[in-house]
């Protein structure tokens, strides 16, 4: 049985019901700490859990005999910032307790998110590699940067199948996000199907790697179920979706919402957008387990405001 932990967030949500369409709802157990979307609790089980009751993980691995765990409960960028030591604390025992179990046999396999957010200033910002300079200046990225860190110690010390993948911002209308520096790439659209001008907290320039979720989710489980001898890299993948500015995303919904009007009032997340790079290269994913995105703008634009309902 698969647990799915932070089932009421941006990625949890979707995950949850690809993984049940794919597996079958009683295969997969849905956790979060709040109430997860009503879809979630209609199409199968849910538990009430804090990741950091370590306790209570084991009790609900033990009821539902969990044998693989996506790890998706964290403070994201901007909310990490406001809550510096509970961000380190939920990132970082959260991940711990998590590995904790698959290092004692119990679970078989992990996965957990890092992000683009490991990246800083002084990393290449464009085409960023698989493997170059880190040193990010948030308390999200540097929790990322050490949860990399720590996967790739337990797989090398303790033989933990632990998987990973550093996810560019992401954009569904299945899920809010929830306390991102990307996520007005989701809410912008919100705004132009109710038919409101959108404030954009970010610079009309400021290029970020971002990435439609069914990509991110396909993406996902393809790294899951990889042959083991495929997946190289224990720290976390680089994948790519696509790259663009507030500017752009605006140009692509006002081609469908001609009279869509923005201004842009940039806030205390622009430091944080401009410390990330604005492309990825992804070709060390592509080779190792055949990743390759299928979402572009246009396509994207057009998936988001056909299916958004306000
Ligand atoms: C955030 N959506 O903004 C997340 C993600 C790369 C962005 O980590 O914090």
């Amino acid at each position: 049985k698969v647990l799915v932990i932070g089932s009421a967030g941006q990625i949890g949500t979707e995950l949850v019901l690809t993984l049940r369409e794919k597996f079958g709802n009683e295969a997969i157990i849905a956790a979060d700490i709040k109430e997860p979307a009503a879809v979630i609790l209609e199409s199968g089980a849910f538990e009430k859990l804090d990741i950091l009751n370590k306790e209570a993980l084991l009790a609900v691995v033990t009821k539902h005999k969990i044998t693989e765990i996506y790890l998706l409960a964290a403070l994201l960028s901007a909310t990490a910032e406001a809550n510096p030591k509970f961000a380190w604390q939920l990132n970082m025992e959260g991940l711990f307790n998590v590995l904790d179990l698959a290092k004692d046999k119990i679970i078989e396999k992990v996965f957990w998110p890092s992000s683009i957010a490991v990246f800083g200033p002084t990393t290449p910002k464009l085409n960023t590699p698989q493997v170059t300079t880190m040193e990010p200046t948030t308390v999200y990225g540097i929790s990322k940067q050490a949860g990399e860190r720590w996967c790739e110690y337990y797989h090398d010390k303790y033989g933990v199948d632990v998987r990973s993948i550093r996810y560019p911002g992401l954009i569904s209308y299945t899920s809010l996000p929830g306390g991102g520096t990307t996520d007005y790439a989701v809410d912008i659209f919100y705004s132009a199907k109710k038919q409101e001008d959108f404030t954009c907290f970010l610079s009309e320039e400021t290029a970020l790697p971002m990435m439609y979720m069914e990509d991110a989710i396909r993406a996902t489980i393809d790294l899951m179920e990889a042959p083991v001898e495929n997946v190289k890299v224990r720290s976390s993948y680089n994948i790519a979706g696509l790259t663009f500015t507030p500017a752009e995303i605006f140009e692509a919904i006002k081609a469908h919402v001609p009279n869509f009007k923005i201004n842009y009032q940039p806030d205390f997340r622009q430091d944080i957008a401009n410390s990330w790079p604005s492309s990825i290269d992804d070709r060390v994913a592509k080779a190792d387990w055949g990743w390759d995105s299928k979402y572009d703008l246009e396509k994207m634009t057009q998936v988001m405001l056909d299916n958004i309902s306000v």
